[in-house]
């Protein structure tokens, strides 16, 4: 299996619950290795261009919003398919549909507010990675 890092951030809602502890583990213990990690806050600029291609989007100005209306926690996750994997402990978009014992399922409130993001391919994560970090804050 191929090693790779993936784009994580644990969102506005659950910062404001005091869950980033609580997800860490989630994803430590689903295999994940945080290499790195900081806490901002986006503005509407930032987010406008994470989610550009959710541009035309209904939910996209939502989407926004949220996503500026608190604290979120970026991080850089490393391991075995790191992409995929992430994407299983964190469980569907929308929490309704999300496997039991994932992130989403047991924190998220709603399919906007879903407690984390996970880059969707190694392309987007490249992206999502430099959007976020330069080379040298990344710690393996
Ligand atoms: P995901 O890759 O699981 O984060 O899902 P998407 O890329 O499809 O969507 C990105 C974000 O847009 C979601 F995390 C939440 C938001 N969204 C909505 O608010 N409403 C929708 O109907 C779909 C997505």
């Amino acid at each position: 299996m191929a090693v790779e890092r993936t784009l994580s951030i644990i969102k506005p809602d659950a910062t404001r619950r005091n869950l980033t502890g609580e997800i860490n583990a989630r994803l430590e213990k689903g295999g994940l290795r945080i290499v790195a990690q900081k806490r901002i806050r986006m503005t509407r600029q930032m987010a406008e261009k994470f989610y550009e291609v959710h541009a035309e989007r209904a939910f996209y100005d939502d989407l926004c919003t949220f996503m500026t209306s608190g604290p979120v926690v970026v991080q850089v996750l490393e391991g075995d398919n790191a992409i995929a994997r992430n994407r299983e402990v964190m469980g569907a978009t929308n929490p309704a549909n999300a496997a039991a014992g994932t992130i989403r399922r047991d924190f998220a409130e709603s399919i906007e507010a879903n407690s984390c993001h996970g880059s969707d391919a190694p392309e987007t994560a490249e992206r999502e990675i430099a959007f976020f970090f330069s080379e040298i804050e990344i710690v393996g």
